[in-house]
């Protein structure tokens, strides 16, 4: 078997085996405008995580690239590469493939099942058969790439079979899995038709990494359940799982941000400057700010609706709260995303039309990507930060927007269902993401927050997340692997 190597806790040099990152997506998409192709950065958690562990290691970063494949294209990903010491291999998808395996599989059964909302999951086979498919397309592509020695890491719930189709052809590779979404309970992931095929390919990994013990003991309860000849030891953070098929290492290890990169941009005087205009632009109000990704997992509706019932509920707080709500576009080929989208613009319509006043408006919405700075300075803007995920893998936006925070003012109103409350509970205010009444009570209680508790409690969350920050992520990770136990093949 092959171990991954000491130098990936360090930065490697030429000598060093590479990093084979591989996502459903690269992190930059193109499109094209009047006949030119254009690049565009994509934004989003597992991308702002990785892509700081490949520029300083180097490598490959494999993942689909839309469903154009051209000269021109792959000369735009050499160029975006431009010096770093990695490059990107792109995997090209059929619009069929991405309808059936991305848009199908992934976001329309895995995403609602593993957020807990199986009443949204769509059921069709033809789904479960591309994404098997695609993901043997992806482990060909790796296969390709990958020299003996390369350490291959894969990523999140589009490709956990990917393992599955690698093991085949390359038995003794050491392969890695990171699992960026929550995993759901039994009662929840038994729905899945195919749950005993998705549990066996995750055994195809020597590590699987999930985001918290919670979802540590779902999958170790999830392969009690459907592979029952399978021997499970080690507790707390560590379990081995044993089969005949090998050894498999399942560890929580919670992903994080750059906080000191993120604080240090935050520190810039232009960032502090425009935090200053924003607020201007809404004198004696304490800004709230929501920042998401189109999803109907981030609650949304739900939040905007408790918004609603607090001003209806508590008008000596009318014109001295503002929402500025930013929603980054996703997945807009989905119908389900259309509606969610309509859903929160007739609500902001409604909720400024109940209460809006000249001089106040209660929800300020952006429907788009917001450059770094323009976020950081929202951020420094932002007196609460409104973060109710319905069931969230971790949540960034909660560490970002503590990291922003300086100055450690502000507060952080957090789901209690959002991985991030495992290591923020030291400082958030908890809340329950349908819970109307009590997001109302915690939007009452720190509107009324003394000064001196929200510095204690900032100061607690500021620690916690700048002491496991994702470099700390990445070393905790590389260490495990190291330690995780050597694939034996068992006789059957
Ligand atoms: P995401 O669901 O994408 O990721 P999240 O952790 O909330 O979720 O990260 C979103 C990222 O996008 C943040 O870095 C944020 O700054 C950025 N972002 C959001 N809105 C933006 C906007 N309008 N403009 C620009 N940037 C914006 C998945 C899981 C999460 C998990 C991550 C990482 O669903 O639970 O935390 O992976 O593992």
């Amino acid at each position: 078997m092959k171990r991954p190597s000491s130098a990936y806790v360090r930065t490697r040099s030429e000598s060093q085996p590479r990093l084979i990152l591989v996502s459903n997506r690269l992190p930059l998409s193109f499109k094209r405008e009047n006949g030119k192709l254009q690049t565009v950065p994509s934004s989003g958690g597992l991308i702002g995580a990785l892509e700081p562990i490949l520029k300083e290691h180097g490598g490959v970063w494999v993942g689909s690239a839309g469903t154009e494949d051209s000269a021109e294209l792959h000369q735009a990903l050499h160029t975006a590469a431009g010096s770093h010491s990695f490059r990107y291999a792109p995997i090209i998808l059929s619009a069929q493939e991405e309808a059936n395996y991305y848009e199908g599989f992934s976001n329309e059964v895995l995403w609602p099942l593993f957020h807990d909302l199986q009443s949204r999951g769509v059921f069709d086979p033809v789904y479960w058969d591309f994404y098997q498919r695609v993901n043997r397309k992806f482990a060909d592509a790796v296969d390709d790439i990958a020299g003996e020695r390369d350490l291959i890491w894969v990523h999140d719930y589009q490709l956990m079979q990917v393992g599955r189709a690698l093991r085949e052809r390359r038995p003794d590779a050491f392969l890695s899995f990171f699992l960026h979404i929550p995993f759901p309970s039994p009662d929840m992931f038994g729905k899945l038709p195919w749950r005993r095929e998705v549990l066996e390919g995750l055994l195809d990994y020597d590590f699987v990494g999930l985001q918290t013990a919670r979802d540590q003991r779902n999958l170790v309860a999830c392969i009690r359940a459907w592979i029952p000849e399978a021997r499970i030891s080690g507790r707390g953070d560590q379990r081995i799982v044993s089969t005949s098929h090998g050894v498999t290492c399942i560890r929580d290890v919670p992903i994080s941000i750059d906080f000191r990169d993120f604080a240090g941009a935050a520190a810039q005087p232009a960032i502090a400057e425009r935090a200053r205009q924003i607020r201007t632009q809404s004198p004696d109000m304490v800004i709230a700010l929501g920042i998401d990704r189109l999803d109907y997992t981030k609650g949304i509706p739900e939040r905007l609706r408790a918004l609603r019932a607090f001003f209806r509920g508590y008008p000596q707080f009318r014109r001295k709260l503002t929402l500025i709500q930013v929603v980054v576009p996703s997945r807009e080929n989905i119908q389900g995303y259309k509606e969610l989208r309509s859903e929160i613009e007739s609500l902001v319509s409604s909720t400024n039309g109940e209460f809006s006043e000249p001089g106040w408006t209660p929800i300020q919405y952006m429907n788009r990507s917001v450059p770094r700075c323009e976020l950081l300075a929202l951020y420094r803007a932002a007196g609460i930060a409104l973060v109710t995920p319905l069931k969230d893998g971790m949540n960034l936006v909660a560490k970002e927007y503590c990291a922003a925070h300086i100055e450690n003012d502000g507060v952080l109103i957090l789901s209690e269902f959002a991985g991030a409350m495992a290591e923020l509970h030291n400082g958030a205010i908890s809340v329950h993401p349908y819970d109307e009444i009590g997001i109302c009570l915690a939007l009452q209680r720190a509107l009324e927050m003394p000064a001196a508790e929200s510095r204690r409690r900032m100061l607690r969350m500021r620690r916690t997340i700048r002491e496991n920050d994702v470099l700390r992520w990445r070393d905790r990770i590389f260490e495990q692997m190291e330690q995780a136990q050597p694939r034996i093949k068992l006789a059957a």
